[in-house]
């Protein structure tokens, strides 16, 4: 008998020999309210049923610190347990984070049934593979409304992702309000790539996003980009922005993609990037970021802040390993975590306890890997986003027949992704040297430069995303008979209903094989 379509892979999972649960408008359930309203909701999405809520008989719903004792599963942090028989669906969380992601496995299990539903008999024993599951989203490029995000909240969340790190400031705009430092929205927020409406969250707005993010088990990673991608700051506080460096990459980018050179004190709407850089030695910049930080700090209850490091092309080596140093000080005394991209990694005097966030290939490039393993040898981990496999903002493959591949999407990364490049990767085995304890979880980020709707953000993650849950969830390739490709494909194509009720606008690309219901 075939095993039910979880994803991401569950550590173990059992079919069980007897007959299914049939679910109706009279089943119970009973238990920890927040997870029975979650489960509610997603059982009346699926199935269009309202079940009893409050009342036994039916599915149950605990917290047990002890779940899964005596399985490789047993107590861990956001690990569950689900049962299945005929009589009862009991869904035991060693803590509430790991009771909601069975819920999220539960919602997967729903088979339709003649005009029923029901749950196939199961048992699952599951816990993540690693701590940190992200994605990320750049509002910066194009700006995106808060019931987007949270549209995002709730679609990472069902793949048991528990990190939306918000890539809020670039060149092209800055999109979070600060008491200290009120030009950035006045003066920097109105526009984005290609002449497109820019926008800012309030600081009401952002407390909503980390609040709603809570209610699904997420932590938001804010992360304001530096010493580079701050053409924006320079719109506001001039005094702070070196002029922009017009490169060769510049003039090459501008031939591909049009668009003008950025100009001191003008808006910058193209996709160049590593032009921008803030002033280095002057200490003006340092009270700046420590105010930034500061706010930021106090409105973001997760233990991380994002302070960039990438692409700093016109900051010099020098300068960059000095700024870093400072920064990653600062954020650490405000008590809180730093992370960084991978180049960081390379600046001697960086604050020991930094997360390193690596850009490169799933086979490192030159120069990367070393990068990102100082950061290890430093005392600090990796959070892994190998852009040739889950860079979400990457085009995809034309199909080999029908319909076109959809519309956006850039192709740097080794050219267009495909959801079998995004899933065949394994984390121990990017960065040599760096085994599974120095990471400390993956995460899936999408640019926005070519993305500009909520129906762009579906296409381009869905089911990509999942790949990268995957990766980050489950057992390591070769420790599951579920961890392969051929496994993979078959559990996503089974997903699509449930996709289709969650209102999620897939790509239903060719190389998997989609149920129809
Ligand atoms: C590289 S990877 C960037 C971003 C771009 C992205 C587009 C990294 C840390 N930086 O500035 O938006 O490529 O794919």
């Amino acid at each position: 008998m075939s095993l039910p379509a979880v994803v991401p892979a569950p550590a173990s999972i059992e079919a069980g020999s007897g007959a299914p649960f049939r679910l109706s408008s009279a089943t119970g359930l009973a238990g920890d309210t927040d997870a029975a309203a979650a489960l509610a909701g997603i059982i009346a999405a699926c199935t269009g049923l309202t079940l009893q809520t409050g009342s036994g008989g039916g599915i149950e719903l605990r917290i047990d610190p002890s779940t899964g004792s005596g399985t490789g599963t047993g107590g861990r942090p956001e690990s569950y347990r689900i049962a299945v028989d005929e009589a009862s669906v009991v869904i035991t969380g060693a803590d509430a984070a790991g009771l909601f992601y069975g819920v999220q496995t539960l919602g997967q299990l729903l088979v339709r049934d003649g005009d029923a539903w029901s749950v196939p008999a199961v048992t699952i024993d599951d816990a993540p593979r690693f701590a940190y599951r992200g994605v990320m989203l750049d509002v910066a490029r194009h700006f995106h409304p808060v019931e987007t995000v949270t549209g995002y909240i709730d679609r990472a969340a069902s793949l048991k992702l528990n990190a939306l790190h918000l890539h809020l400031t670039d060149d092209q705009g800055w999109r979070i309000q600060l008491d200290s430092r009120p030009e950035l929205t006045a003066r920097a927020s109105a526009t984005a790539v290609g002449g497109d409406a820019g926008g800012f969250y309030t600081k009401d707005q952002y407390r909503e996003i980390v609040a709603y993010a809570a209610s699904r088990h997420m932590i938001v990673v804010p992360e304001v980009d530096m010493p580079g991608h701050t053409h924006a700051v320079g719109l506001a506080y001039p005094e702070l922005a070196e002029d922009p460096t017009i490169s060769d990459h510049m003039r090459d980018i501008i031939r591909d993609y049009g668009g003008e050179e950025p100009r001191p004190g003008v808006p910058y709407d193209g996709m160049a990037v590593g032009f921008s850089s803030l002033k280095v030695h002057d200490e003006a910049t340092y009270d700046f970021v420590a105010d930034v930080f500061g706010e930021l700090a106090a409105m973001t209850p997760g233990p991380y802040l994002h302070f960039g490091g990438d692409e700093s092309l016109s900051t010099s080596d020098e300068d960059f390993a000095l700024f870093v140093a400072r920064v990653s000080e600062i954020v650490a005394d405000l008590g809180k975590t730093p992370v960084a991209w991978h180049e960081a990694g390379a600046a001697p005097g960086i604050a020991d306890t930094t997360i390193g966030q690596y850009w490169g290939y799933r086979t490192p490039q030159e120069g990367m890997a070393e990068k990102a393993r100082a950061f290890v040898d430093n005392g600090g981990q990796l959070i892994l986003s190998p852009a040739d496999a889950i860079y979400l903002d990457m085009k995809y493959p034309e199909p080999s027949s029908g319909a076109a591949a959809p519309e956006p999407g850039l192709t740097w990364a080794n050219g267009p992704t495909s959801v079998e490049r995004a899933y065949s990767w394994e984390p121990s085995a990017v960065i040599p040297g760096v085994d599974e304890s120095g990471i400390l979880g993956i995460e899936a980020p999408l640019w926005t430069e070519t993305i500009r709707t909520a129906a762009d953000i579906d296409v381009m993650a869905f089911p990509r995303a999942a790949a990268a849950a995957e990766a980050a969830w489950s057992p390591a390739t070769g420790a599951s008979d579920l961890r392969t490709w051929a496994s993979f494909r078959e559990r996503v194509g089974a997903l699509g209903p449930l996709w289709t009720s969650m209102g999620i606008g897939f790509h239903p690309t060719d190389e998997i094989p989609w149920v129809a219901e």
